[in-house]
């Protein structure tokens, strides 16, 4: 097959908040551009993009797809990506491997708080932005309220590109203000008929239509003095300026569709023509892998070296483990020798395929600007460079943010736990957002992830592909416990049993430090009261001691231990006698210096719309939590607090109850603090019940 020339091919990615309706959308285009013969819909499980169980039974996109589709000579490779904030970082990653993003906004809904972020990191990233007004024929779908709520929050790069023909149910076809020409749409075709204006719109178009020129002429100097001169501008010279302020980002287009109905769907596909080739675009930018990483720019050329960025792994039932891969320079065969920058292996090519969804289809090869996927890389994961060997190269990755909640694991069937961690590593590959770890101190295995639900799809996978289950517990917190005032204390192993005997003694003075300074460990010894070479053994049986602290066998941290003074014996003194008497040094000193609890506590970022932010502070308040202020952005309100992460093991179902799902949060660790006596109280039974227990 001929390569695709990089200028007739445009990337694509559909975002937004959860629910907009892009997946409906991309089906909608799929099915108008006769990529597909049949209009599935989200609710019936049928759509091209949500094709995955998980996603077939929550009725939501989980995890960004790939599809393609040809349109008026050109390709469209088109990812839709999840709303839904537990998976948002899915969609923020595709941005990097498109040129523009339909950015779909439920007209009744409006701005939500994920098409908010989504909008500023594209804008950010400098890619092109398309919107899409999605659900016009339902009940209060007003057009225009939509479109002035987006400029007020995006400022006045949002143009109406087309208007709305009928209301609500009513609503049947679109003006197009480029053009000047009406479609309306029967059936779920896709196809508009062309129609005169309606008379009733036609100070409602002349207005919009004059709104969109001023707007559009403003990239083009020339264009805007011939405009203001009172010269009608053709609409060769409408679109061309319109494509420089796309490119730019000083328009964003705004077009009213029914993606069930199939209204305007075309309009949209007609504005490929304005949105930059991957040969318009600037040249990514890349360092040398390995030497100096000298900063390099790829062009997407594809007689230059093969350069692919990897953005994303799925696993496809047949081919097993596969690779979306934008091609930014160079081209691809199937069995082409690439590098993997991270891994410094090699991979051939294998097999290269096209994706519809998860239809697969082989093709030979792949040039600069496609995205592609790729199947049977051995070692190659979200985020690689693959580049030719002999002009190694590394695309900077998505990072994600860590996972923001944590859960112990225990298999359902004793004797699975191999079968579990190896299925969640496999898991791992494909889901950068997910984390899985043993944590020795409270022996469990922790799964942790952006949230509830985002634990739960991998869960529901585990089951289906590795035929394993788990319980989910909540996580048992890393306490820690400390001191709070100097005290000294002699620590005597002393045994005779027959033959030798053995002899340690030292004392040793605990002193708390400040939080987060962890141990110190003082050699005050003088005059020899204690052998050098017995003192290592102390401090060892120090060490080994406080792993376990004195109020509920928690770690002890933030103490600063002196050896001051001891005896010997010496026949009967061992390394062995004087580790037991540093540990028996130490759990008297740690009793006798006000030992105490600690917790950690986190900072929590939720973010959610203005309506809750009242019950959001005071369920944070009856949390233990302590504001740190709160920001607006736009509609979108974020609240910044300091929460025991005691307090915050149940917040996720509680946020998504109090905000119908709209609100999201983060989490990090910031500092340990004492636990309030009356609470640590609950704390140490709970540890005695553990071990009495165990
Ligand atoms: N009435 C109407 N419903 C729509 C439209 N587009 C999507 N939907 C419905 O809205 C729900 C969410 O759509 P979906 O495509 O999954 O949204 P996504 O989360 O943005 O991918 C589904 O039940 C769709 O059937 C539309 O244009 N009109
Ligand atoms: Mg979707």
């Amino acid at each position: 097959m001929a390569l695709v020339d990089p200028t007739k091919i445009r990337n694509l990615a559909v975002v937004g908040h959860r629910g907009a309706g892009k997946t409906s959308l991309v089906e909608a285009m799929l099915f108008t551009s006769g990529a597909k013969n049949r209009l599935g819909a989200v609710m019936e499980g049928t759509t091209t993009m949500d094709h995955d169980e998980d996603e077939i039974k929550r009725q939501m996109t989980i995890s960004a797809g790939l599809a393609h589709m040809d349109w008026a000579g050109y390709k469209l490779n088109i990812l839709d990506t999840p709303g839904e904030a537990s998976f948002i970082n899915e969609a923020l990653g595709t941005l990097s491997v498109v040129e523009g993003v339909i950015v779909a906004v439920n007209a009744v809904t409006k701005v939500e708080v994920q098409t908010e972020r989504v909008w500023k990191k594209a804008a950010e990233l400098g890619v092109s932005r398309l919107v899409a007004i999605t659900m016009m024929d339902r009940e209060r779908a007003v057009f225009a309220e939509v479109v002035d709520a987006m400029r007020r929050r995006f400022g006045d790069e949002v143009v109406a590109i087309a208007l709305p023909i009928g209301e609500e149910a009513g609503f049947n076809g679109v003006v197009d203000l480029v053009e000047m020409k009406a479609y309306t749409y029967s059936g779920n075709s896709g196809k508009g008929k062309e129609e005169p204006i309606p008379a009733d719109m036609a100070s409602a178009v002349a207005e919009a239509r004059e709104r969109l020129v001023d707007r559009v002429a403003e990239a083009d100097d020339a264009l805007l003095e011939k405009y203001l001169e009172g010269t009608e501008l053709s609409k060769a010279e409408i679109v061309s300026a319109l494509q420089a302020a796309v490119a730019a980002g000083t328009v964003s287009p705004v077009s009213p569709v029914s993606a069930t109905k199939n209204i305007g769907v075309d309009r949209i596909l007609s504005l490929l023509e304005v949105v930059p080739s991957p040969k318009a675009r600037k040249p990514q930018a890349a360092t040398k892998a390995g030497g100096d990483h000298a900063s390099v720019e790829i062009a997407p050329d594809a007689s230059a070296p093969a350069a692919l960025f990897v953005f994303k792994t799925i696993y496809d039932q047949f081919s097993g483990r596969v690779n979306l891969a934008r091609v930014f320079s160079g081209k691809i065969s199937t069995d082409t020798q690439l590098l993997n920058s991270r891994t410094a292996e090699k991979e051939r090519t294998g097999n290269i395929i096209l994706m519809q969804g998860k239809e697969t289809k082989a093709i030979e090869d792949a040039g600069a600007g496609d995205i592609v996927a790729l199947a049977k890389l051995k070692e190659t994961g979200t985020g690689d460079t693959l580049s030719d060997p002999a002009h190694a190269v590394v695309f900077p990755r998505y990072e994600f943010p860590p996972p923001a909640i944590s859960f112990a694991i225990t298999p359902k069937t004793r004797g699975d736990e191999e079968k579990v961690s190896n299925g969640l590593r496999r898991l791992g590959e494909e889901d950068p957002a997910m984390a899985v770890r043993f944590d020795p101190q409270t022996k469990e295995m922790l799964i942790s992830g952006t949230s509830q639900v985002h634990v739960e799809v991998i869960l529901d996978k585990l089951k289906r592909r590795f035929g394993v289950e788990v319980d989910l517990h909540p996580p048992r917190v890393p306490y820690r416990e400390t001191i709070r005032k100097k005290a000294n204390a002699q620590g005597r192993h002393k045994k005779q049993t027959g033959g030798r005997g053995q002899f340690g003694d030292c004392w040793i003075e605990v002193e708390p430090l400040p939080r987060g300074e962890g141990y110190k460990f003082e050699d005050a010894i003088f005059g020899g009261s204690i052998p050098r070479n017995f003192i290592p053994a102390v401090e060892k049986g120090v060490v080994e001691a406080m792993e376990r602290g004195v109020i509920a066998g928690y770690p002890v941290v933030d103490v600063k231990v002196k050896l001051y003074d001891g005896s010997y014996h010496t026949v009967d003194s061992s390394e062995l006698a004087f580790k037991l008497a540093g540990g028996l040094a130490w759990n008297k000193a740690m009793s006798e210096a006000q030992p105490v609890l600690l917790e950690p506590v986190m900072n929590v970022e939720v973010m959610a719309p203005e309506e809750n932010m009242g019950d959001i502070m005071g369920d944070l308040s009856s949390r233990r939590g302590r504001p740190q202020g709160s920001e607006t952005v736009g509609e979108l309100h974020v609240i910044r607090a300091q929460v025991p992460l005691a307090e915050m093991l149940t917040y996720a179902p509680q946020l998504r109850s109090m905000t119908a799902g709209r609100g999201s949060f983060t989490m990090d660790f910031n500092h340990y603090e004492e636990v309030p006596a009356h609470l640590a109280e609950k704390v140490v039974e709970e540890a005695k019940a553990r071990k009495a227990g165990e």
